[in-house]
């Protein structure tokens, strides 16, 4: 008799009408864990096979599963809601879970609204292969370290944490079979490139402590071994012979030794092979960046949030604008593309401190997205948010999250149409002052990556944007 136990993971979709084509790591290491201890997975991936719920529902049906675990950032919500409640009725016996950010920081809610068993807490790797080796052989799986649950009378019950798993390199590689990797693989990239890429995780966690992050791996941070992320890396290559690829952890750079260390092999055993990180402008120097740069990196993003010092300093950010303008030009300078992200709309923020965001953009010549600050939960930020009532209703806002393009929690004093008009007074500005300190080059450039991008009509919409941007000036 065949005892393993069918899981299908469900990765919901990355919202309405657009797509990120970002591999989805954390489901992809759960479903490498479970497929070791013998199970049987099938996955059902929304965003990479660009899924109705209605298909995703009907995959994960017609994959009879004995467990169904949801994936996703919290933004993701409103999905795994749908999704939950459309299996239950049809699976009323079925064992539900989900992982990830939102279920680890708002339980209750996932747990009550999607009708789940429980929720994993942080890392799912270990958590995941005990939960299904209790249901395989019918014992209590609520002891189980790692996991929440709603008791008889609804009330959120949790065992144990679990403590982080310090040998990142015995974890097994992302299962990116299971999943339409192609897919993934030939979408574009973060630059809008269309060249093959896949990134790889190379560490977990974060030391500092900014108000508006929230980081599932805490604040030690633990390291692959440089040869583990080379030896993924050629994998990758001769796999699916990739070009391109990135650290998406959640701070690449805050580790000189470390990084030195991974650019020396890069360099020595993957010289053709191209990528880029996520940094932080105090974790930078020359040496380093030209290491990185010989290494083939060529485009570095880093948070910088606002031009303003007192923004940042309530950001709990720790650096100056002075640091970010350096780090930026040390960048350049040898090399790699630097990429800024800005956000908008903290407590305290003014016409003034808005000003001196567009002001730094100009001095440092980047343009950049410019998103509202949103109150993540898991973030201290969110907490304030609580405290001030900035939040009425916690379900309806995590019902409502999609990219944070949308303004959804208004921390400011400002009305939230004032608070949108600056916003995109401040993009429009951006934008512009990029585009017209090297016209020739930059328009012609901005004008075929969005006709790739969104066809004529984009086109023709970015050229209405850019002139009436144009006539309003002030
Ligand atoms: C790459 C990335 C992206 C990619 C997309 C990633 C993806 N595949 O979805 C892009 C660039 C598109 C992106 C966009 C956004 N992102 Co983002 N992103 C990340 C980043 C840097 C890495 C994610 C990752 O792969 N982690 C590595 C994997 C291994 O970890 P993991 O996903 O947490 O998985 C583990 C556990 O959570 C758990 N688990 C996960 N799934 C499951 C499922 C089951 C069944 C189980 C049992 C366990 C389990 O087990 C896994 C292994 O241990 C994280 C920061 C980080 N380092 O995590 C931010 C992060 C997830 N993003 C964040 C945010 C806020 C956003 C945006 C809203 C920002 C914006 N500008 O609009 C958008 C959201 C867009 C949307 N509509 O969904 C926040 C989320 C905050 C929160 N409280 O949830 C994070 C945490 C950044 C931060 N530090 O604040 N992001
Ligand atoms: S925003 Fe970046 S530097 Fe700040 S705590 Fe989060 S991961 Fe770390």
């Amino acid at each position: 008799m065949d005892d393993r136990m069918k899981i299908t993971l469900v990765y919901p979709s990355y919202g309405d009408g657009s797509h990120s084509r970002y591999f989805p790591f954390g489901l992809s290491y759960v479903a490498a864990c479970l497929v070791e201890a013998g199970h049987i997975v099938t996955v059902v991936d929304m965003e990479g096979d660009d899924l109705s719920i209605k298909d995703a529902v009907k995959r994960t049906l017609d994959s009879s599963p004995q467990v169904v675990g949801f994936g996703g950032m919290v933004t993701r919500f409103r999905f795994v809601k749908q999704l939950a409640e459309k299996i239950r009725r049809e699976l009323p016996g079925v064992f539900m879970l989900a992982g990830n950010s939102g279920a680890t920081t708002v339980p209750e809610i996932y747990l009550k609204s999607c009708g789940l068993n429980c929720v994993v807490l942080g890392e799912g790797e270990i958590t995941s292969v005990e939960l299904v080796r209790t249901l395989q052989e019918g014992t209590d799986w609520h002891s189980v370290p790692g996991i929440a649950w709603l008791d008889d009378k609804g009330e959120l019950k949790e065992s144990p944490h679990r403590e982080m798993i310090q040998a990142l390199d015995s974890i097994p590689w992302p299962a990116w079979d299971l999943f339409p990797v192609e897919n993934y693989v030939s979408s574009m990239d973060h630059r809008q490139k269309k060249v093959r890429h896949m990134e790889v995780l190379a560490s977990r966690g974060c030391p500092f402590n900014c108000v508006y992050c929230y980081r599932i791996y805490g604040r030690k941070v633990r390291r692959r071994s440089p040869e583990s992320i080379i030896a993924e890396l050629k994998e990758l290559v001769t796999r699916y012979d990739i070009k391109y690829s990135g650290f998406p952890d959640d701070l690449f750079t805050s580790d000189r030794d470390f990084v030195m260390q991974t650019c020396a092999l890069l360099k020595e055993e993957l010289p053709d092979l191209k990528w880029s990180c996520l940094g932080r402008v105090n974790t930078v120097d020359r040496e380093m960046l030209q290491t990185m740069k010989d290494a083939g990196c060529d485009w570095i993003s880093y948070g910088i949030e606002s031009g303003c010092d007192d923004m940042l300093k309530r950001m709990r950010r720790g650096v100056t604008a002075e640091q970010c303008l350096e780090a930026i030009r040390l960048t350049e300078s040898v090399g790699i593309h630097a990429d800024g992200s800005f956000i908008i709309g903290m407590f305290g923020e003014t016409r003034d401190s808005v000003g001196k965001t567009v002001d730094f953009c100009r001095k440092a010549d980047i343009t950049a997205p410019m998103l509202f600050v949103t109150p993540y939960p898991g973030t201290d930020i969110f907490k304030t948010a609580l405290e001030h009532d900035k939040i009425a209703d916690v379900e309806k806002f995590l019902t409502e999250m999609n990219s944070a393009d949308d303004l959804l929690v208004n921390l400011t004093d400002f009305t939230d149409r004032e608070l949108i008009n600056l916003r995109d007074w401040a993009q429009g500005t951006i934008g512009r002052n990029y585009l017209l300190k090297k016209p020739l080059t930059r328009i012609p450039a901005l004008m075929v990556k969005h006709f790739k991008l969104r066809g004529f009509m984009g086109l023709v919409h970015d050229a209405r944007t850019f002139l009436t941007s144009l006539l309003r000036r002030k």
